[in-house]
């Protein structure tokens, strides 16, 4: 059970649910979500049944511009297929080819696809404001497609901090996969081999030790797999927006959040 009172700034609302770690089937059933009195997160799915608590389901927030108190999470089910996300993303780099897809997802029906140009060195990058202080926890599910990559970045699905909406702002990069699948950290440490054309969870913490150090913690797939310190940048204090991108080649994100 997950307590989530502390970025909730309501008592109730309706949602829509899928279980967790299904893929295919998505419950069309409303549901009615609330808080009790410690906190935990708890379910009507009827009168008949009354309320209970989620021992692991996977909420797909509903209602459009829901936004809760410290972070977001979106699942781009809101938004027009074949439209990028304008209304809460930025994109630099590459603008083509990069939109809000119903050909894929890991949730509900739609993700953001991103495409950067095979052989170039024009990756895709969608920015959001995070919305949130330190510490933080950034968490999306990627999708990596199967193109041969030959450009001067060829990663494919990647996440970084930066103090702007464009790519020539200054940044933090937090890793992502490689061409071959290999999952890097910041520091370039491989956390694990994940092929392509399958969905993956990301999970990464950013802490701020001190004004010298930084740590980042990853988990795949809710593995943890380590964490590392880094020096702070002079900026640390500015990187104020996630950058999800797809740097050569098409990944696809669903799912992405930021959360205390
Ligand atoms: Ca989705």
């Amino acid at each position: 059970m997950r307590n989530i009172s502390s970025y909730l700034g309501i008592a109730s609302f309706v949602i829509s649910f899928i279980p967790g770690g299904q893929v295919a089937a998505v419950a069309t059933s409303l549901a009615t979500l609330g808080i009790d009195l410690a906190g935990y997160l708890g379910v009507n799915i009827d009168t008949q049944m009354g309320w209970y608590y989620i021992p692991s389901m996977h909420i797909v927030f509903c209602l459009p511009g829901i936004s809760v108190n410290n972070g977001w999470l979106d699942d781009f089910e809101s938004y027009t297929t074949g439209a990028f996300p304008s209304a809460n993303w930025t994109v630099s780099g590459n603008t083509s080819d990069s939109y809000v897809d119903n050909t894929r997802s890991k949730f509900g029906s739609k993700s953001l696809k991103l495409y950067g140009v095979i052989g170039g060195c024009w990756g895709s990058i969608a920015y959001r404001k995070l919305n949130i202080t330190a510490p933080y926890y950034i968490e999306f599910y990627a999708y990596n497609g199967s193109e041969s990559l030959s450009g001067c970045h060829p990663q494919r699905a990647t996440v970084e901090l930066k103090t702007g909406t464009s790519w020539t702002n200054d940044g933090r990069w937090l890793g992502g996969f490689e061409s071959n699948g290999a999952f890097k950290t910041a520091s370039g440490s491989v956390l694990g081999i994940y092929p392509n054309g399958v969905w993956y969870k990301v999970k990464i913490k950013y802490e701020i030790v001190s004004s010298f150090t930084i740590r980042l913690t990853y988990w795949i797939d809710d593995v943890l797999k380590g964490s590392e310190d880094l020096s702070a940048f002079a900026y640390e204090n500015n990187l104020t927006y996630v950058g999800i991108a797809s740097q050569e080649g098409t990944a696809w994100f669903d799912d992405v959040s930021v959360h205390p």
